[in-house]
């Protein structure tokens, strides 16, 4: 390839060219690893190529980066703020080309590539603020002249791995906080959405340069499973992020633990919305809508399963299936296109697998269920009827498929709601405290994301993040996530001339 064709053109703006060194190491940009193809999800096109790290690359790249982690925690905490929040300012600016380019490689309709810009912005602006409330505390000592505090001190290095579905804002979520708490951070974006890693890391090292600090701080490579591999096996790395499905999730998880490592999961989600007898059925259909076909069902997020009362089963789902019907499929960089492609022809194949097994195991699809023809990676938005026992319910099948179920009581709903291996996220349409009171507590929805009269997705970043069970148990983003990127120190300072022990033993 020679140079980018004409509707690519804007990637200059953002430091992309037709052939891009993949990985950003100890300040440079290097590769001498395999080369791949960035494709268009629209038309299965190639856009620009990327060369990925080689091993020698990683550790040339950890190398850097542990030197630039002993220089980077000693930089005072706000000071670091400070470096984050120029980094949110330097993303300001190119909100608009990023997140084209957001919609572009994943797929994802154009607002939502701009909003999972923004949603890195919304985590500079709180790491920001959290830069200078990194609190400990000081705890009442039961021995005379002793007392105790808690400190907390950064990790050292953090690594993140992450998704092609949320390709830039996951590495935020982690980054903005690793950052401000003192760590370096290594990030390996997913392997089919490799400008992207280049072009937002080319923002972020660009703030450390001006700064005169090391480009390492930031060290970054494209790469598939090998790298990630080395990111899980490495001791220099104390915590390891990682967004994806939960049987790599185990893996990684298996490898990190093996060495004593901590590990941060955000997995495999299958989340449900429970429509109530008295629920507000035009918010709950729009949010259905929103909530199943947004991002072409390829949120972690998605509503996968709908769980209708019985007495409002057809209102809703008459009006759900006359919507779906309308739904503008194409070009997601296209005004008004709702649905773009999924992400790649894999996914497209999984989707017409995931569809005869539903068929098989009893399901009536009432809406969709078939390809589109076309360059592109497009399939049919779908409803099916189905039991929640079947099996093909507990899986999550990545793409535009909605489940529908009917229940009688609100026991039963949360039932069905609790019955599925995964945990994420889970909502609840109801004007009736006793109902949202019931749900959001002890004996309500298992989930971490846990809501009432609003989509399972589009969390903001303010609440703390992730899922329960098979969605791993991590946290990330706001609230105070912050702690898990630190080691915390309990520290007991004797400042007597006594050595009184606790308690109440006397030793000789
Ligand atoms: C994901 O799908 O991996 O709540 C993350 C949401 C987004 C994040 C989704 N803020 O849908």
């Amino acid at each position: 390839m020679t140079s980018l064709k004409k509707e690519y053109e804007f990637l200059n703006d953002i430091g992309l060219s037709s052939r891009n060194s993949g990985c950003y190491i100890d300040g440079a940009w290097k590769g001498n690893g395999p080369i791949v193809y960035s494709i268009n999800p629209a038309n299965n096109q190639t856009i620009a190529e990327v060369i990925e790290a080689s091993p020698q690359d990683y550790e040339e790249g950890m190398k850097a980066c542990s030197e630039a982690s002993k220089i980077w925690m000693q930089v005072p905490a706000p000071k670091r703020g400070e470096i984050v929040r120029q980094i949110g300012d330097a993303l300001r600016s190119k909100l608009q080309q990023l997140g084209r380019l957001v919609s572009l490689e994943m797929g994802k309709i154009l607002a939502e590539g701009i909003g999972e810009v923004q949603e890195i912005i919304d985590m500079c602006d709180f790491a920001v603020g959290l830069s200078r409330q990194l609190n400990g505390s000081i705890i009442p000592s039961e021995r005379p002249n002793h007392m105790m505090l808690e400190m907390w001190n950064p990790l050292g290095i953090v690594g993140v791995i992450t998704a092609f579905n949320f390709p830039c804002a996951v590495m935020g979520w982690n980054a903005c906080l690793a950052l401000v708490c003192g760590n370096c951070v290594v990030w390996k974006g997913a392997p089919t959405t490799p400008l992207i890693t280049v072009a937002t890391t080319k923002i972020v090292v660009e703030v450390l340069e001006k700064n005169n600090l090391p480009g390492a701080i930031f060290t970054s490579f494209c790469g598939g499973a090998e790298i990630g591999q080395a990111i899980a096996e490495d001791t220099r790395i104390p915590l390891v992020s990682f967004t994806g499905s939960s049987k790599v999730g185990l893996v990684v998880q298996k490898i990190v633990n093996e060495r004593f490592g901590k590990c941060l999961l955000e997995l495999s989600g299958n989340n449900a919305i429970i429509v109530m007898d008295d629920a507000d059925v035009k918010l709950a259909v729009r949010s259905v809508l929103f909530a199943a076909v947004g991002t072409a069902g390829q949120r972690c997020t998605t509503c996968r399963r709908l769980l209708l009362h019985e007495s409002i089963y057809h209102t809703v789902l008459d009006q759900l299936i006359d919507l779906y019907k309308q739904i503008k499929i194409g070009d997601p960089l296209e005004n008004g296109t709702l649905l773009g492609p999924l992400h790649t022809q894999t996914s497209r194949n999984n989707f017409e697998k995931g569809i005869e097994i539903i068929k098989a195991q009893g399901g009536k699809i009432l809406t969709g269920g078939a390809l589109i023809e076309s360059e592109g990676n497009f399939v049919q938005p779908t409803i099916v009827e189905i039991s929640p026992t079947a099996n093909v319910v507990k899986d999550e099948l990545f793409g535009p498929v909605l489940y529908v179920m009917k229940f009688k009581t609100l026991n039963e709903a949360i039932e069905i709601n609790n019955s599925v291996p995964q945990g994420l996220s889970s909502s609840i349409f109801t004007g009736r405290p006793d109902i949202l009171f019931k749900w959001i507590g002890p004996q309500g929805s298992d989930c971490g994301i846990v809501n009432v009269n609003i989509p399972t997705n589009g969390a903001e970043i303010g609440g703390a993040f992730g899922g329960e069970k098979a969605t791993g148990g991590g946290r990330e983003a706001g609230s105070d996530s912050w702690k898990q990127y630190m080691r915390r120190s309990t520290c007991t300072i004797n400042y007597g001339s006594e050595l009184p022990l606790a308690q109440g033993i006397n030793f000789g």
